[in-house]
């Protein structure tokens, strides 16, 4: 058995895996947690973050308006599945150069070294990787941009290794990207970014063809005895446009660059109607998870169809014995 390394969280949001369910991730059957107009700015509240925060939860939520302009805004909830988003968005203190909005999405969080880092995708001529942070949910402070534009998806790692900070990214374009791999960049002091290193690309279709247009990196990676865990998203061009797609990964702990395990099949693609249906059909998009160390459990925070956020729910166990079963062999 393999396990977590980190916090136990005893009230993760949870329920058990139906009998004879044969997906490795299961859905909590209140979806959508949040529903498209929960503020009353909001078109749409989807690819979204959360954090354990205080005995509580907290998060950033992706809260496109009815101009449809992107933005990201502050939430706190009790149990983790009912939210209170704040109507404002997240305000950043710092170099008004970096802190000019253009567009703000797709937000990830963590905790380190006692801040709560967000990361998310930040518009600066053109899509890059924004970052900030904050310890109250209410004063936010901004950082340089990770990267050059144009960049999407960047996830931190949630502790130092080897000395170093490490990201995931996804380098892109100003479009809808029709590429995309998956790289770790280092930094010493979450300024200077460099040591950029390939992880993971696109897959021929005739072997996963769910992940053959490309990839990027999900919610943070989390910490087991075996190696980072990454669940990422996988993209398919089909006559009806993108399907958006999960899979997962094992990577060497040390150096995340090395891929030690990765899933041929999906572990969660759009199924139920929304999932199917929404702004932009056919998206699962995983933002998040939450895990506690205790259990292995895993509850997944995902954006649906670009319109609303899910949950989802899995195991440690689940997911590297789903690897071990459906086992990509490029
Ligand atoms: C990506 C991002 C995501 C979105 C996805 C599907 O490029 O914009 O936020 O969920 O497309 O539309």
């Amino acid at each position: 058995m393999s396990h977590i390394i980190g916090q136990s969280l005893p009230n993760i949001p949870w329920q058990d895996k139906p009998q004879g369910y044969d997906m490795p991730v299961w859905r909590y059957t209140g979806n959508p947690i949040i529903q498209r107009h929960q503020i009353p700015s909001s078109n749409s509240i989807f690819n979204s973050a959360v954090v354990p925060y205080k005995g509580k939860f907290a998060g950033v939520f992706r809260c496109d308006s009815k101009s449809i302009s992107m933005d990201i805004f502050p939430g706190f909830s009790d149990d983790g599945i009912h939210w209170n988003i704040n109507p404002d968005p997240v305000h950043f203190e710092g170099d008004p150069d970096v802190t000019k909005r253009e567009y703000r999405y797709d937000p990830r969080v963590l905790y380190m070294d006692g801040k709560y880092y967000i990361t998310w995708c930040n518009g600066y001529h053109g899509p890059t990787i924004g970052l900030g942070w904050t310890d109250d949910f209410k004063t936010f402070h901004q950082l340089e941009n990770a990267f050059l534009p144009y960049n999407r998806n960047g996830v931190l790692f949630p502790r130092k290794i080897n000395g170093m900070y490490m990201m995931l990214s996804r380098p892109s374009d100003t479009g809808h990207t029709p590429f995309g791999d998956i790289f770790c960049s280092q930094s010493p002091d979450l300024t200077f970014w460099g040591k950029h290193r390939y992880v993971m690309g696109t897959v021929n279709g005739d072997v996963s063809a769910w992940q053959s247009k490309k990839i990027g990196p999900g919610p943070v990676p989390i910490e087991t005895d075996e190696g980072w865990l990454l669940i990422y998203h996988g993209v398919i061009n089909t006559c009806n446009g993108f399907v958006y797609r999960v899979g997962v990964a094992l990577l060497d702990i040390d150096q995340p660059w090395i891929v030690k395990k990765r899933s041929a099949y999906y572990i969660l693609g759009p199924q139920e109607l929304y999932e199917l249906a929404g702004d932009v059909p056919n998206v699962t998009f995983p933002c998040a998870t939450l895990t506690d160390a205790d259990t292995g459990r895993i509850a997944i925070y995902y954006g649906c169809a670009d319109t609303v956020t899910g949950l989802a729910f899995t195991t440690l166990d689940e997911l590297m014995q789903y690897m071990d079963d459906h086992p990509l062999i490029l």
